[in-house]
């Protein structure tokens, strides 16, 4: 197949390229570029003739289509976002931008190129849009996330993605676009950037530094290793129904507070350090998250009934996995630790006026 990721210099985008270079499909990654992309993530496949790479926003209507009419895609796979909450909370004007005029910028143009290919070619056509779990809100202590369950986003990045989960609906509702849809639960592992609560915590316990606990710290997310994501998602993306969501969860539901302290023992073990004795010391509580989801937790019984997947790792083996990377891979976090140390994000909105304007500005 050639398949057109877009968002693939990212975290979950470039483990999605790298797994579909290694089954030998072709793939275009179409991406931005934004302080989250990073072309060292995609080293393992950079020298392959079947992978190749084009530098563009997909708000820019000419350049999707530009990439759609070389490419000739079987397979759209649209990962492209801005991803972060705390992000989302200090300039919610770049997030309406990509994720809400982003993708009905690339709805238009995959509708333009999918209408004008032959019948047998539009038969195969995919388009797959990949969503998250916090468009349905904030579990109590009990239940999950299924795929009926009413969309209710609390954040200015999950209510954007809500609306392109909507736009997705809707393109193949009124135009029979083949679109699938998956909303997974926090991903973890391997290229994740620093800035996420996983990788943040490593870095910042390899070194010394507060590890920095939003709220009580009883807040609880659903794990999910992004090797077992990306393999769910190549799997929706060529075998999902159109017209179908499917949740993807890891079946490792962790109060955050836990996460900071399994992280503290795998490097107490891996790399003790007499300076910094034990690293559950480091642990600070600061000023909550404003409007802090309490728990996200997924009910993957769809997929797994019909494409028969589920997570091959569990959060312990993940873990250990992910710390083992961050530690062999320096070359890789020590550039981005130099632009973004860890500070604070999230507490103001001082920037969302003028960046909403510039933002959407530049979206037109
Ligand atoms: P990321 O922030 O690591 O990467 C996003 C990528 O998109 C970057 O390479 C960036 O350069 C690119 N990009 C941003 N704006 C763009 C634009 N306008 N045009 C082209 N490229 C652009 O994100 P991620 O964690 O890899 O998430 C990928 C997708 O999965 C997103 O849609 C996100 O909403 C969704 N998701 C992520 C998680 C998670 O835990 N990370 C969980 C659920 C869903
Ligand atoms: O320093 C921190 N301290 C802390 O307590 C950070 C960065 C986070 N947290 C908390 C907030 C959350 O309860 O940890 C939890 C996880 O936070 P993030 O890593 O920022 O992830 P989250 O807000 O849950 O969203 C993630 O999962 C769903 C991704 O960033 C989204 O893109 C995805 O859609």
């Amino acid at each position: 197949m050639k398949v057109l990721v877009t968002g693939g210099a990212g975290f979950i985008g470039s483990a999605v390229v790298r797994y579909l270079v290694g089954l030998g499909h072709e793939v275009l990654t179409f991406d931005k570029l934004t302080y989250a992309g990073n072309l060292a993530s995609l080293a393992p496949v950079w020298e392959e003739p079947r992978h190749s790479f084009q530098q563009a926003d997909i708000c820019d209507g000419p350049a999707v289509r530009q990439a759609l009419e070389a490419f000739q895609p079987d397979l759209i796979m649209h990962l492209a976002a801005e991803s972060h909450v705390d992000r989302s909370i200090d300039g919610p004007g770049t997030f309406i931008a990509t994720n809400v005029m982003g993708t009905y910028t690339l709805l238009q143009e995959t509708l333009r190129y999918y209408g004008a290919l032959p019948a047998a070619r539009q038969e195969r056509f995919r388009f797959h849009h990949v969503s998250t779990d916090e468009v349905f809100g904030s579990l109590g202590p009990e239940g999950l996330f299924r795929e009926d369950t009413p969309y209710q986003p609390n954040s200015p990045y999950s209510a954007t993605k809500a609306a392109s989960d909507h736009l997705v609906r809707a393109w193949h509702h009124t135009y029979g676009l083949p679109a699938v849809m998956s909303n997974c639960s926090n991903n973890y592992g391997p290229y994740h950037y620093p800035e996420k609560l996983i990788p943040l915590v490593i870095l910042n316990a390899l070194e010394g530094a507060p590890l920095p606990i939003y709220g009580t710290g009883e807040n609880v997310r659903d794990w999910l290793f992004v090797e077992d994501h990306a393999e769910a998602l190549v799997l929706i993306a060529t075998a999902g129904r159109p017209g179908e969501s499917y949740n993807v969860g890891g079946a490792s539901e962790q109060r955050n507070i836990d996460v900071v302290k399994a992280i503290c023992t795998v490097l107490d073990d891996l790399v003790p350090d007499a300076g910094i004795g034990a690293r559950e010391g480091l642990i600070r509580y600061v000023a909550d998250r404003p409007g802090h989801d309490a728990r996200y937790a997924i009910d993957f019984a769809k997929l797994n009934g019909e494409l028969g997947w589920r997570p091959r790792e569990n959060f312990e083996s993940g873990l250990e996995k992910t710390v083992r990377w961050y530690l062999a891979n320096r070359a890789w976090w020590e550039p981005l630790r130099a632009g973004y140390h860890g500070e604070r994000l999230g507490l103001t909105n001082g920037g969302a006026a003028a960046g909403a304007a510039q933002a959407l500005g530049n979206a037109s």
